[in-house]
């Protein structure tokens, strides 16, 4: 048997808004962004048409939602049934297997496009929500098991659990969307299928394709045996996709078991996300804190092509005013600027020994400094505290700015 060539993507989230959440894209430039998520899925079709592996592997997400619109449904269909060898599909938890769903046949969503592309023959779909081993047409000895998610399980029926046993010999892949509990790329969401490596070294697979996380990398044990990888999403989608943004490679050799150096990841979108850190703290005029950030940007090599997410933090001078938001959207393709987490920067010392009450000659913002203090140190939870401390805050801004910024 010679070496297999494999192509694996997932979590393409065709359809997806983009218009919600913290990414919030004005509706055209959303629409661009779909028109780029396309752009991926025929991108690889050309790979695929060019490279022509022993098959391609979509563990999941492929569609934002398993009832996408007709347009993106029939642009899917003639982008993947273009793949001139045998493609498997496993549906992950955004585009879940279900009667009305757009990999069942049967479902009035594929029924009513009419003429539309239907799923070609070298498409296979898993659909059962148990795993189903079937030969790779043309490879003998190299099969593909894959499950189909159909909705959130209890963490007590693991999906490895109901495993099968892999054929003895033979390359054998597994393809699946799930969450593996200590992946170190992991974003909050791991409650999708979960499993952890070692009962997937037990299940005793060649290399599991698996979908669910964003961002790629490989699925090792605890002593560097490598077990399969996420290849991750070939475009990013929300404003956590820091670094993602390519398809996988996979070579397998008979034998042999699967290094990291048989994973190859290709860069498939053309634009970056930057999640950028910055601190206010000591910046005392506007010109000062857009150089930290132009340098910041420049360390980084973000284009105009890019999309950049700033959170600020620290301590903000007084009257500063800094809201590089609409600079940043100028330069970038879109930016986002969060301010929530810069605090003005009053000194004082909240655990220095509370100083004798003002008396009648004091100003204003002394009496309500000492009048908050006094109410902090008789707070009995960090809760109050912090309450009064934002309190404290807020009223220095309106005695010493005239204004609130609201943080
Ligand atoms: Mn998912």
């Amino acid at each position: 048997m010679e070496r297999l060539r494999l192509v694996q993507f997932s979590d393409l989230h065709l359809g997806v808004s983009l218009t919600g959440g913290k990414l919030a894209l004005p509706p055209s430039k959303a629409e661009r962004r779909r028109a780029e998520h396309r752009q991926c899925l025929t991108r690889l079709a050309k790979h695929v048409g060019e490279a022509r592996p022993a098959a391609v592997l979509i563990p999941g997400d492929l569609f934002d939602t398993s009832e996408p619109d007709i347009d993106d449904l029939n642009f899917a269909i003639n982008a993947v049934n273009s793949m001139p060898v045998p493609v498997f599909i496993a549906p992950g938890n955004h585009d879940g297997y279900s009667p009305s769903s757009c990999y069942n046949v049967q479902s009035a969503l594929y029924q009513s496009r009419g003429g539309g592309p239907k799923w070609a023959s070298h498409v296979r779909i898993f659909t059962a929500n148990r795993f189903e081993t079937v030969p790779l047409p043309s490879h003998s000895g190299v099969t593909v098991t894959g499950v189909a998610y159909h909705r959130h399980v209890p963490d007590s029926q693991r999906v490895l659990y109901d495993l099968p046993r892999p054929p003895q010999n033979g390359l054998r892949i597994l393809l699946f969307h799930g969450s593996l509990q200590s992946y170190r790329r992991a974003g909050s969401d791991k409650e999708v299928l979960p499993f952890i490596a070692s009962e997937l070294e037990r299940a005793g697979y060649t290399y599991a394709a698996v979908g669910h996380y964003h961002r790629g990398g490989p699925i090792s044990t605890e002593h560097g045996r490598l077990l399969g990888a996420y290849a991750g999403a070939p475009c990013a989608i929300t404003l956590a996709d820091e670094g993602v943004g390519s398809w996988l490679d996979v070579e397998l050799a008979p034998n042999e078991p699967p290094k990291e150096s048989n994973l190859h990841w290709h860069p498939c979108d053309d634009r970056a996300i930057h999640r950028i850190d910055m601190d206010v703290t000591g910046l005392t005029d506007t010109a000062a804190l857009d150089g930290r950030l132009d340098d910041i940007l420049a360390a980084r090599m973000a284009t105009a092509r890019d999309l950049v997410c700033l959170a600020l933090r620290g301590r903000l001078a007084r009257g500063v005013d800094f809201a590089p938001g609409p600079r940043l959207n100028e330069r970038f393709f879109h930016a986002v600027a969060d301010d929530s987490a810069v605090e003005p920067d009053y000194t004082i010392d909240f655990e220095a020994d509370l100083p004798q009450e003002p008396g009648l000659a004091a100003t204003c913002e002394e009496v309500f400094r000492w009048k908050m203090l006094a109410l902090w140190r008789e707070a009995t939870s960090d809760e109050e505290r912090a309450r009064i401390k934002e309190a404290l805050f807020y009223g220095l801004d309106a005695l010493t700015l005239g204004e609130i910024h609201l943080r």
